[in-house]
């Protein structure tokens, strides 16, 4: 998501930047520019009105295009600015009350049962003991849907009895949170197809029956403007304390996404980044405009290496890579490791400089490529992959046979690997350090 707005965006900055001074008639042409780029990632009109102005009159402002480093300071309004328009209100997860009780609502199919599932495993994660409550009594499906997912996490469900009416679940949930010493409720409420004022009474009372600390409004950020809509009349019914914005890691514009917060001031607390439970993040708003704008995103990707990487086994790796003892077995490890932290694409958005290079890395991720070197590595002796040198003719035909690919890919991913080899020697010699195990050691 975001990638044709955070081209745009790019090269419009970037020819900003690579000018020495500008002009106000250049900054005009470029928020023409940074207009369009937002209008056709579908950001509510009005809020890329504002956006632009307020922009605009800053960088058009006293010393700013005075200055020798104009571009740059610009592209900083920008970036600030973004941050200020994603940013908007207090984005705390407030989980006070025992148990605190917190309330996924939102439209059918946003992504309510699923985000539930990956708040628990948040919460356990900062050592709270939650408790998830099946408040959908009209499809005995989804209460099953969300004890599976309890199961897996090792998280208990409570489900009333049949025909039990809404307020009176959470009310339940809440007695058996205390019961078994549950110190967070999440309410997982039915879906609405669209806005309809029977299910919107009913969480409103849910909030009189059991106040909610936090009311989380989960959208699906692959719907285009109406989301909009849908989420002012949410908060006009019940006291909406922050969003959920799922499923970022979809192809779609995203921009209406972004507009929620600043037409309705609710803010964004978190992010769903994939179907699976820990697919979640906390919200930054200077995170997403950095990854927006290019500039990256290493905090998130360093607590991602950080959750998914071993840390003794990272630091064995940056052992081997400074000895320039790095193997096509350790190739293999790494390989997996890093698919562990998501999609190639998503990661390497998060790498300064490497935002134009992402959409090309996840195609050839999705072309096969990555499967296919695992492939190749696979069919390998253990020999083989510590002394790549042995690999005659007969040898290479063999491993492409038993992997399934062809003796150019063979040959490609060994002359790969010694550049990559050669390089990792020059390196070792100059005493540098690199890769991604220092990221996760350095703390
Ligand atoms: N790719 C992706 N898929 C997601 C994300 N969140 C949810 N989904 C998928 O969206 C679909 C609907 O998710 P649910 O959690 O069942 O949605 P819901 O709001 O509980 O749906 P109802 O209970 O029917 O209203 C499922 O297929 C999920 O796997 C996300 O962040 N990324
Ligand atoms: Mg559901």
């Amino acid at each position: 998501m975001f990638d044709t707005l955070s081209e745009r965006l790019r090269k419009t900055l970037g020819e900003l930047t690579g000018r020495g001074r500008i002009s106000e008639a250049d900054v005009d042409a470029a928020m023409r520019e940074v207009r369009l780029a937002l209008l056709e990632a579908d950001v509510n009109f009005k809020v890329v009105k504002d956006f632009v102005a307020r922009v605009r009159e800053k960088a058009v402002g006293a010393d700013v295009l005075e200055s020798l480093t104009a571009g740059q300071q610009v592209v900083k309004i920008v970036h600030d600015e973004l941050v200020e328009l994603l940013g908007t209100g207090d984005r705390v997860f407030h989980l006070s009350g025992n148990p605190a009780v917190v309330s996924m609502v939102g439209l059918q199919g946003s992504g309510k049962t699923t985000s539930t599932a990956k708040l628990a495993r948040h919460v356990v994660k900062q050592g709270r003991r939650p408790l998830l409550v099946a408040a959908d009594p009209y499809r005995p499906a989804a209460a099953d849907q969300l004890e599976t997912l309890g199961k897996q996490l090792d998280i208990p469900v409570y489900r009333a009895a049949p025909g039990t009416a809404v307020p009176e679940i959470a009310r339940q949930g809440v007695d058996a949170a205390k019961r078994q010493v549950r110190d967070v409720v999440i309410l997982d409420t039915a879906g609405r197809l669209q806005i309809d004022d029977a299910l919107m009474a009913e969480i409103a009372a849910v909030n009189t029956a059991v106040r909610p600390v936090e009311t989380l409004l989960v959208v699906d950020a692959m719907t285009g403007q109406e989301a909009v809509g849908v989420a002012q009349a949410f908060v006009a019914a019940v006291p909406v304390t922050g969003l959920v914005l799922t499923k970022i890691d979809g192809d779609a514009r995203g921009g209406a996404a972004l507009s929620i917060s600043a037409v309705t001031g609710v803010p964004v607390k978190f992010l769903g980044t994939g179907e699976k439970t820990d697919a979640i993040e906390v919200f930054h708003p200077d995170r997403l405009a950095g990854r927006i704008l290019g500039m990256g995103d290493i905090l998130t990707l360093v607590e991602r290496a950080e959750e998914h990487f071993d840390a003794k086994q990272a630091a064995q790796m940056e052992e081997k890579l400074r000895k320039a003892s790095f193997t096509l077995e350790d190739m293999l490890d790494q390989l997996q490791q890093v698919q562990k932290m998501g999609p190639i694409g998503q990661i390497m958005s998060m790498i300064p400089g490497m935002g134009s290079m992402a959409n090309e890395a996840q195609a050839a991720v999705d072309r096969g490529e990555l499967k296919r070197t695992e492939a190749i590595i696979r069919a390998m002796t253990p020999a083989e992959r510590r002394d790549p040198t042995v690999l005659n003719g007969s040898r290479r035909r063999r491993i492409a046979a038993g992997s399934g690919t062809t003796l150019p890919d063979v040959n490609r991913l060994v002359k790969q690997f010694t550049e990559m080899q050669k390089l990792m020697k020059q390196l070792a010699g100059g005493g540098r350090r690199g890769s991604l195990g220092s990221l996760v050691t350095r703390r």
